[in-house]
């Protein structure tokens, strides 16, 4: 079969052998009346290791950051978040149509704000403007490069939508990256937003599964919406085991990722035509520009492609490239070698 080193995204991770058997042998029970002990174990498990009352288990990163804004906000409400955040761009409109909030965006530097840009974006009480309800912060984030919030921005950004009465929601999809690149744990993330959603796919290389976590009160508004857009599911220990599983053996080794993203970075900045600062590269995403090269995002990946690499064009002249447990330190000497032929 045809090795192919896949840098699209950690997403495309397969479970292991070892994970697989344990799937298999996961106690299950029907977790709509909440008898899955597995989910059970594994919401208890996350909620805790956030600082929060209580988590839900639900399909998807996206399903966990619409359940939240909309657990969170009124119809009209305005959400305050950064323009190339995932909930804004990636997620089908949903905060349109499911919460019928709109979005406030405001431009970060690689993803990041600060709480001054956020107090200025705060609607007066006015019955002209719509009601700011909620902040959305992502850490790491994705189209930032990976890049890892600064816990103390966090606590400022807080501080400030606590005195303002505003909620926050930490979109935490890599939030276990952050954690282990920094050795501040998740609850210390958790204590500066009201929910917080993680992803058990990406990194950590789980099949499927997310959750959402926050207060007994909230978790109890959005078990109400998981029903009502579909999430609610049965026998879901069999893939909610993968999750304990990756969280028990797949953590540590996140350390990894960072350290071939980190050597891809290096790498990529000696080729002619590539744009990039490795120093911006801190967890398990690499995103740089071609535009020197002369060739699209798109072209490029195409050629990559045939020679067995692939990656992820991330608009016209950016490519966006993700290390994870599938991609081992060989693989990424064999795609920088391969990027270094197709760039001449
Ligand atoms: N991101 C995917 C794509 O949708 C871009 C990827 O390959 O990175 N929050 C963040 C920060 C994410 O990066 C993603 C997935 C999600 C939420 C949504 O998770 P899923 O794919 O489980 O719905």
């Amino acid at each position: 079969m045809k090795k192919w080193i896949d840098l699209r995204s950690d997403t495309v991770t397969r479970p292991t052998p070892a994970m697989r058997r344990v799937m298999a042998e996961a106690e299950v029970g029907d977790d709509v009346f909440g008898e899955d002990p597995t989910v059970n174990a594994l919401q208890e498990r996350v909620a805790k290791s956030l600082g929060k009352e209580m988590a839900l288990f639900v399909p998807s990163g996206t399903m966990a950051n619409q359940l939240a804004i909309k657990s969170h906000t009124h119809a009209g409400d305005e959400v305050v978040i950064e323009t190339t955040s995932h909930p804004y761009n990636f997620e089908g409109g949903g905060g349109a149509v499911l919460s019928a909030i709109q979005f406030h965006c405001l431009k970060g530097v690689r993803g990041i704000l600060d709480a001054s840009q956020i107090e200025e974006a705060i609607r007066p009480d006015d019955h002209h403007f719509p009601v700011t309800r909620l902040i959305c912060l992502e850490n790491t984030h994705n189209r930032g490069g990976g890049a890892i919030y600064p816990i103390e921005k966090m606590a400022e950004i807080h501080r400030l939508a606590k005195s303002k009465g505003l909620l926050i929601h930490l979109d935490g999809a890599r939030l276990w990256n952050a954690s282990v690149a920094t050795g501040i744990r998740p609850h210390e993330y958790g204590q500066w937003a009201d929910s917080v959603s993680v992803c058990l796919s990406k990194g950590l290389g789980a099949p499927i599964g997310s959750l959402v976590a926050g207060s007994k009160e909230f978790i109890h508004r959005v078990h109400r919406f998981r029903k009502m857009f579909g999430g609610g599911m049965r026998q879901v220990g069999i893939i909610a085991s993968a999750g304990l599983y990756a969280l028990d053996h797949h953590m540590d080794r996140l350390k990894e990722d960072h350290q071939n993203a980190k050597r891809l970075a290096v790498g990529l900045k000696e080729l002619k035509g590539v744009s990039l600062d490795p120093r911006h590269v801190e967890t398990n995403i690499v995103i740089f520009d071609v535009m020197e090269t002369g060739k699209t995002a798109s072209q490029i990946a195409e050629t990559m492609k045939g020679q067995n690499v692939l990656i992820h064009p991330f608009g016209k002249t950016q490519i966006r490239l993700v290390t994870h447990l599938d991609v081992t330190e060989e693989d990424i000497e064999t795609a920088l070698k391969t990027f270094k032929k197709v760039l001449g």
